[in-house]
C-alpha cells in the first residue's frame, strides 16, 4: 500500500519550509493542507494538541510535530538524498548546530526587528551570526552539510531567506556580504538550489507580509 502523507503548514512559514525541502530531497509525494492561524483547522488541534503550530506531518495516520523532529524522521523513513551524516559524531554535530540555529541564532535575529533595530540588539545578533559565519568559515564546504545541503542548512533556511526579505519590509539591515562573507554566499547558494527553490514563498508576497507586520505598509 502506498504512504499517505498529509502536511499541515503555512507557505510563508520557515518551519514548515523546512519539512518541505526535507520531502523534497527524498521525492515524496504529499497532499498540502493550508493552515489559517487565526482559526485553526480541527485537524491542526488535534494532531498538535501540545503546541498547536504548523508544520504538523501525518504519516499513514500517525502525527509528528516540530519541523527539526520532522525533518529528522523524514530521513529515518525515506531514501533520497541524505539529510543527516551517517557518521554519529558528524551526526550529533550537525543536530547541535541545528539547535543552535533554533536556540540562539533565529530569536536573536528576529528581535532585531522588534526592537527596531536597536544597536545592542542588533550586535547580539551579529555576535550569533558570527559564530555561524566561522564554522562555514572552519569548514571550508559551499553548504553546513558539505557539497550538498543538510540538517543544518535546512535548519538556517530563515537566515538564507526570510531574513533579506524582512530585512527590506523593515529597511533595517546587518546581514551583509562585508560583515558576513561566507554566510551571505551560503544562503544565495542555498535559494538556488533546485530543491529549495521551487517550494520557496514568492519574494513579494513575504515583503508585503512583512511590512504589514512590522506597521511599514
Ligand atoms: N518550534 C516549532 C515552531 C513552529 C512555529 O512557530 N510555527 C508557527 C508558524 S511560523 C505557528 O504555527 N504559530 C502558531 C501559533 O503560535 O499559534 C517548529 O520548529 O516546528
Amino acid at each position: 500500500m502506498a504512504d499517505e502523507v498529509k502536511l499541515y503548514g503555512l507557505g510563508g512559514s520557515p518551519f514548515v519550509c523546512r519539512v518541505k525541502i526535507a520531502l523534497n530531497m527524498k521525492g515524496i509525494k504529499y497532499e498540502n493542507f493550508e493552515e489559517d492561524l487565526g482559526n485553526k483547522s480541527a485537524d491542526l488541534l488535534k494532531y498538535n494538541p501540545v503546541h498547536k503550530k504548523v508544520p504538523v506531518l501525518v504519516h499513514n495516520g500517525n502525527p509528528i510535530s516540530e519541523s527539526l523532529v520532522i525533518v529528522e524522521y523524514i530521513d529515518d523513513v525515506w531514501k533520497g538524498l541524505p539529510i543527516l551524516p551517517q557518521d554519529p559524531y558528524e551526526k550529533a554535530l550537525a543536530r547541535f548546530w541545528a539547535k543552535f540555529v533554533d536556540d540562539k541564532c533565529m530569536p536573536a535575529v528576529y528581535k532585531v526587528f522588534g526592537s527596531k533595530g536597536d544597536e545592542q540588539v542588533v550586535a547580539e545578533a551579529c555576535e550569533q551570526m558570527q559564530i555561524l559565519e566561522n564554522e562555514l568559515k572552519v569548514k571550508g564546504t559551499k553548504f553546513f552539510g558539505g557539497d550538498n545541503i543538510g540538517l543544518v542548512d535546512i535548519a538556517a533556511d530563515f537566515m538564507a531567506y526570510w531574513l533579506g526579505i524582512i530585512e527590506e519590509a523593515t529597511e533595517i539591515k546587518f546581514f551583509t556580504k562585508d560583515k558576513f562573507p561566507k554566510l551571505t554566499e551560503w544562503a544565495d547558494h542555498f535559494v538556488n538550489c533546485e530543491i529549495v527553490k521551487e517550494i520557496l514563498p514568492p519574494r513579494e508576497d513575504m515583503v508585503s507580509f512583512f511590512k504589514k507586520r512590522f506597521g511599514k505598509a
